[in-house]
């Protein structure tokens, strides 16, 4: 390519009815590597039968080897997506780099997180939608700073996929999952509340964290270890004195209904006698300078070495070394630091010049630029598929912090190394909801923030908001403060409590949401705008998502409760509670239409029973009817793919002053277990209706008089306002100076060249972001 001409693209329909593939010329389709985010590169490569033409046809121009692809797209269209972002939600004037980046200390500005998803969700001022994905794993500028157009520029060539446009941007997301897959299917207890820390340093100390949890009665089913269980941080190795004996460790956690999970490191110490060393080196799995000699970098274990995932050999040595690992009892897999990051070098990653050895139907043997954004994906990827080995009847979970679209196939994701701030508090939701449009459902920030102190204020705040996301794991760097549950006085520890309580409430819905989401790739946490994509007013909202039909509005203002006003979407939404009322926590809302399950306030998971009582709470519309949906299964294993479950749809119908409650339709072979079916219709207010049955039976609530309704739903009211005035607000307090508000460790940004970098002072000057200043 030598044309500097702006040309359209040539293009060919793929995949299925809306989606197109286009490339600069045929020569440039030809020669595209093979695709790392479809979960089959053939459905990327072979056309389809249909006659068609694409709504919008991208431009394309080459320069100095790279390739700049333009879309220009109605004015008035709102940008979503490219993966893991930090800063607003509506992407507009924004620039991202697509470069997995150990990003410590990042800010609202950063332009490269630990992620890559060159994608961007567009959503039409009609209210329709449409994704355009750059299939290339290489560094990408994903440029949206002009009005209504999206830029993508990497080096030559790449093709773009566009789905749509579709009548909504669920729509969209289900036609992305068709290219890129779905989300794993998460095993029920991950959805459960996760505690880490950085590190529990002893077993003693694991044993004393999980106690407190029972004995405080804050529910929880996951502990963390973080890197210093290891000897001496080398990976698959046990502390000897102070993790001695990890499967006993395990055998009490799991005995107090807790799972463990345990971090992983891609770099491997370089170190003579070490087993992973040498068997590593005996296989020759590592990735290799550009002199043919395994590459040597500096991570927490000093110098080490990194295994070339992208070799089939080298993932199935690495999966078999899982496969041992798990035999301790290990429940799920961290793996962090693989973007890979490398210390004392100011690129923070290995020279772009080191090779891998890559399979051909990966791209081949190439340089570490071509496969530094896929190093995260398919070290989760063996991870996962060792797990797998280990017990194919066992549902995997890896947490994985680099990552490229398609991910979600692996592992789960958190937002890194985030810190204690309001304004990390309130970036936490759009990047939630960013990674869930751009194709990956599970994650979360670390609750409380990883770096600096929280308050009890922002602590309580930030769990009342994060037991509500898809993932939810409290986290804390290694020199802050306790970021427990009870960590910050007694007012903190009971918002803590009400809000992981909700949570465990909420579970099967969460799990229903999760079951959808990974056979139908329908999206879990979606912004307030899902609700209505016509209505522009909704773009922007950042403090309220959905969950489903369940809409979170969280305050993230320190000096407001989320008891304040909210623009809600059109139509019926009516709040409700567990009478657990609390400005600290999120206000809750329905949607008009919609019938949502709960279960009982457990402690873990493992507490629950097919035979617990179920409640349907239920909103109707404007018509009076409402749908929803409950899937049930072991919440383990793949006995769901061979129908062992049950989904079952209810609905509820309103004909002269009754409304019936029934089943309209079941899946799966499970039977439906003996169980009492607790029905709670929604009035206004938070005023509930309620009735008891036998689930599997059709329910009847006779509606009362107009008069009886407004005298209930008056009296919700206003014991709702007595109740926000009784409970004890948590106070702003700083617990470790005493002093109000305050927070340690704020970067400060300095400008070189090109660069602007973020350090933090007392850190010894640590480069904690980077990013490329825009020209001009
Ligand atoms: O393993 C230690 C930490 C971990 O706690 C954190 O969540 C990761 O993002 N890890 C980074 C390495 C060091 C961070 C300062």
């Amino acid at each position: 390519m030598v044309d500097t001409q702006e040309k359209e693209m040539i293009f060919e329909p793929i995949l299925e009815d809306g989606v197109f593939r286009f490339d600069c010329l045929s020569d440039d389709r030809n020669a595209a590597f093979p695709s790392l985010s479809f979960t089959n590169t053939k459905l990327r490569d072979t056309p389809i039968l249909i006659h068609k033409v694409p709504s919008y046809i991208p431009t394309f121009q080459s320069l100095l080897g790279q390739q700049i692809v333009k879309l220009e797209l109605p004015v008035g269209t709102s940008f979503y997506g490219t993966g893991e972002v930090s800063g607003q939600l509506e992407r507009t004037g924004k620039r991202v780099f697509t470069w997995n980046t150990d990003a410590f200390g990042y800010g609202p500005e950063t332009t490269s997180l630990y992620q890559s998803h060159p994608w961007v969700l567009a959503v039409l001022p009609n209210g329709e939608a449409l994704g355009v994905l750059a299939d290339t794993t290489r560094l990408c500028e994903i440029d949206l700073r002009t009005e209504s157009r999206i830029q993508f520029t990497a080096s030559a060539s790449f093709p773009v996929i566009t789905f749509g446009p579709f009548p909504s941007p669920t729509d969209v997301l289900i036609s992305l999952s068709h290219a890129i897959g779905t989300v794993f299917m998460p095993p029920k207890w991950s959805l459960g509340y996760h505690q880490c820390r950085y590190s529990y340093m002893s077993d003693k100390r694991v044993r004393e964290i999980a106690t407190t949890f029972r004995e405080k009665g804050i529910p929880c089913d996951v502990i963390w270890m973080d890197i210093d269980y290891m000897d001496g941080f080398r990976c698959f190795t046990f502390d000897k004195e102070r993790f001695s004996d990890p499967k006993s460790l395990v055998k009490d956690l799991h005995h107090n209904g807790f799972k463990a999970i345990w971090m992983l490191d891609p770099g491997i110490k370089h170190e003579e006698g070490f087993f992973v060393y040498e068997s590593g080196s005996k296989n020759n799995v590592w990735i290799q300078k550009a002199d043919g000699t395994p590459f040597v970098g500096d991570v927490w274990p000093g110098p080490c070495v990194f295994p070339d995932f992208t070799q089939s050999k080298v993932r199935s040595w690495w999966a078999n070394l899982v496969k041992d690992f798990i035999s301790n009892g290990v429940d799920g897999i961290w793996n962090d630091m693989n973007e890979p990051a490398v210390f004392k070098v100011v690129s923070k990653t290995m020279p772009e010049n080191n090779i891998h050895k890559g399979d051909e139907e990966l791209g081949g043997c190439q340089s570490h630029s071509h496969y530094h954004n896929v190093y995260g994906l398919l070290m989760a990827r063996s991870t996962f598929e060792g797990m797998k080995l280990a017990d194919k009847n066992k549902r995997p979970f890896v947490l994985t912090r680099a990552g490229f679209i398609s991910s979600q196939r692996y592992a789960a994701t958190w937002t890194g190394d985030n810190l204690s701030t309001w304004e990390h508090l309130h970036m936490s939701i759009s990047m939630v909801l960013q990674l869930g449009l751009s194709g990956q459902p599970v994650s979360g920030p670390d609750i409380g923030g990883f770096s600096g102190n929280a308050t009890p204020k922002l602590f309580g705040r930030w769990m009342g908001l994060g037991a509500m996301f898809p993932f939810c794991r409290g986290h804390a760097d290694a020199d802050s403060l306790d970021h427990e549950p009870w960590s910050f006085g007694e007012e903190c520890e009971e918002v803590c409590r009400l809000a992981l309580k909700r949570r465990y409430r909420l579970i099967l819905h969460i799990y229903t949401l999760f079951y959808m989401a990974h056979t139908r790739g329908t999206p879990v946490a979606t912004p307030a705008f899902f609700a209505d994509s016509k209505d522009n007013s909704l773009r922007t909202l950042e403090s309220c998502f959905l969950l489903g039909p369940v809409l979170v509005s969280a305050s993230t203002l320190q000096d407001q409760g989320s008891d304040r006003q909210l623009l809600l979407p059109k139509g019926i939404w009516l709040s409700f509670d567990f009478d657990d009322l609390h400005p600290d926590l999120p206000s809750l809302y329905l949607r008009g239409g919609s019938i949502i399950p709960l279960g009982p306030p457990i402690q873990h998971i493992g507490e629950s029973n097919p035979s617990d009582d179920l409640t349907l709470l239920i909103a109707l519309d404007e018509n009076g009817r409402a749908e929803g949906s409950l899937f049930e299964d072991d919440g383990d294993g793949y006995g769901f793919t061979e129908g062992q479950y049950l989904l079952t749809h209810y609905i509820a119908e309103l004909q002269s002053s009754v409304v019936t409650v029934r089943i309209s339709k079941t899946e799966g072979l499970w039977k439906r277990p003996d169980r009492r079916l607790h029905v709670q219709l929604l009035i206004g207010e938070g005023a509930m209706l309620d009735t008891w049955g036998i689930d599997g039976e059709l329910l009847q609530i006779v509606m009362p008089s107009e008069f009886e309704i407004t005298k209930l739903t008056n009296t919700s009211k206003e014991n709702r306002r007595t109740r926000l005035e009784s409970v004890m607000p948590i106070p702003e307090m700083d617990v470790a100076s005493g002093q109000k508000g305050t927070v340690s460790k704020i970067p400060v940004e300095l400008k070189s060249g090109d660069w602007s970098l973020k350090v933090i002072p007392w850190f010894g000057g640590r480069i904690v972001s980077m990013a490329h200043l825009p020209s001009g």
